[in-house]
């Protein structure tokens, strides 16, 4: 009865049974084994093995300020490697080794950065206004997290130290996109040119270096750009002070305050399937504060995390109810219009514009949470303030893609790959690993419908670089139906995204046991990228696929 499956090529014996397949899809309680009627629980991953982590609920909570990370300068200005007469803004930008301070009472943490502190300059940028960077790697000769070189790219042969950046949400020219095997070696540096044309946003830089991308994200190489124009600016929103970016990201600590990587019980596989810290660090620190007055603020928030979806509330000590605000933009850029939430869900990879009225809270300390989280405080001061900026009714319009408008489907599915021990092994999309031949090839200029069958039990973020696209919509259907027979049956109807999904997104959230479709617009430029999870722990191994926008030709083009 049992359905094994082998994936060649993989080093690791993985195989999913029927059992072990309706066991991680959360759908078998009972199960007859040899006559006997067993019951089987659903598996847990095997505890990672570590030294113990700081419980950080020990330190005080919002004794240090919220930092602001520094903005960007450039050196100077450089030719256009695309319009060779005009001159650009040069920036230089080096991954390098540093010592922050998470918290007032912790001595400083090691990190990596792009600079001298976590995360990374924020790139202030204009819409249409092009930049070079030339992304350094100063990184010392030696990891100081754990490597799995079992890994698909950081086998024995690989250098341990490499990087390569890539810009999330931007649209780019292949060559400036951070291709996961373009890394580079300590004392090289890679010059990439940022076009700029597209919508305002935030989108974010982070290593993207294969096999080894989740160990350079939790070391610090990540920070914020942030591309603005006309449309926004006219809309009058809370701006300078009033506009605070809040990049989220999770760590364990040990008691020395030093970063701890998980590890698996295998020595030769310390590769772990997800990784969760119960320090949620704010622009790098852990429960800091915010002094704020009693009117709008716009907060442009970032989930850098590994592996944590977070669900954000704002709320009061003495009341159980959350404080209301909106939320105006997601990856891409601004929503249609404001919507109303008093919970974010926010998974990683994904960006969210938020406006914050604080001027029914004066001389109070709401707290940002996520679940049972403490993430940091709001000290709302009681001065008298005029708050000339606007919460508009109408932002930006988002005209929705009709489905006629694609001319192919994708299916994909989204797949864990078990052990003999019923512990995660591996993670593919399309049961397809990374150095297969490219098998989407959409057309420049086309649009398609990337269809997610998602079987298992997580929610997988996935991300599609050079593009945005639109949710189309969401449906369980039975999963070991398409599983064997490769048919779809539905068991819902589809759900379409909820409205502050409903915007340009560059990361979709593809749900557990469901069935996600996006509408996704291939323009801009040629060439090889990748898409995949945004779980940096399913990316590494091996949840990620090249894919390659082809030029039209008279054969695709009729
Ligand atoms: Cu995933």
């Amino acid at each position: 009865m049992s359905c094994r499956r082998y994936v060649p090529g993989s080093k690791k014996e993985s195989v999913i049974t029927r059992r072990a397949f309706l066991q991680r899809s959360g759908l078998l309680a009972t199960t007859l084994a040899g006559g006997t009627k067993q019951v089987f629980r659903a598996m847990a991953h095997a505890a990672p093995t570590m030294a113990a982590a700081l419980d950080v609920n020990t330190l005080p909570k919002f004794a240090d300020p919220l930092p602001l990370p520094v903005i960007a300068r450039p050196q100077g200005r450089k030719a256009s490697p695309v319009e060779p007469k005009r001159s650009v803004p040069f920036y230089r930008i080096q991954a390098q080794a540093t010592e922050n301070k998470v918290h007032r009472d912790l001595p400083a943490t090691r990190f990596w950065s792009f600079g001298p502190s976590v995360p990374g300059p924020t790139f202030e940028t204009r819409a249409g206004e092009p930049l070079l960077v030339e992304w350094v790697n100063a990184l010392p000769s030696t990891h100081f997290l754990p490597i799995d070189q079992t890994i698909h790219g950081a086998e024995p042969d690989k250098p341990a130290v490499r990087t390569v950046v890539h810009l999330h949400g931007a649209k780019t020219r292949p060559e400036s996109d951070g291709y996961p095997e373009d890394w580079i070696l300590p004392g090289k540096s890679s010059l990439y040119y940022y076009p700029n044309e597209q919508d305002a946003a935030m989108l974010w830089y982070h290593d993207h270096a294969l096999g080894i991308n989740r160990l350079n994200v939790y070391a610090g190489l990540l920070g914020a750009f942030v591309i603005r124009d006309n449309m926004e600016d006219a809309l009058n929103l809370p701006a300078g002070k009033y506009e605070v970016p809040l990049i989220l990201y999770d760590r364990l600590l040990t008691r020395e305050g030093q970063l701890l990587y998980p590890v698996s019980p295998d020595p030769q596989s310390p590769w772990v399937p997800e990784v969760f810290g119960n320090a949620i660090l704010v622009n790098g620190k852990l429960f800091p504060y915010l002094d704020v007055e009693p009117r709008k603020y716009r907060f442009r928030v970032l989930n850098g995390s590994n592996a944590r979806i977070y669900h954000l509330s704002f709320e009061q000590e003495n009341s159980a109810d959350a404080l209301p605000f909106h939320q105006i933009g997601s990856d891409q850029g601004l929503l249609p219009a404001p919507v109303s939430l008093t919970r974010l869900e926010l998974a990683p990879g994904e960006r969210a514009d938020l406006l914050v009225d604080f001027r029914e809270h004066r001389a109070t300390r709401p707290v940002l949470k996520s679940d049972a989280f403490d993430v940091m405080q709001f000290r709302v001061s009681s001065a008298k303030v005029d708050d000339a900026s606007s919460l508009p009714p109408t932002l930006r319009p988002v005209v929705r893609i009709p489905e006629s408008q694609a001319s192919q489907t994708r299916l994909l599915t989204l797949d864990e790959y078990v052990n003999k021990q019923g512990n995660s092994a591996m993670l593919l999309l399309n049961a397809t690993h990374w150095k297969m031949p490219v098998t989407e090839k959409p057309v420049l200029g086309s649009t398609e419908i990337w269809t997610f069958i998602n079987p298992t039990n997580d929610t997988h973020p996935i991300h599609l670089h050079l593009v945005r696209f639109q949710i189309l919509d969401r449906q369980t259907y039975e999963p070991w139906l398409f599983q064997t027979k490769r048919q779809l049956h539905f068991l819902g109807s589809p759900e379409p995204p909820e409205p502050n999904q409903a915007g340009w997104k560059d990361t979709v959230q593809a749900y557990s046991r469901m069935v996600t479709r996006i509408i996704v617009p291939f323009e801009g430029f040629s060439g090889r990228y990748v898409w995949h999870c945004h779980i940096l722990e399913h990316e590494d191994n091996e949840m990620m696929r090249s894919y390659e926008v082809i030029v039209p030709t008279p054969a695709t083009s009729k």
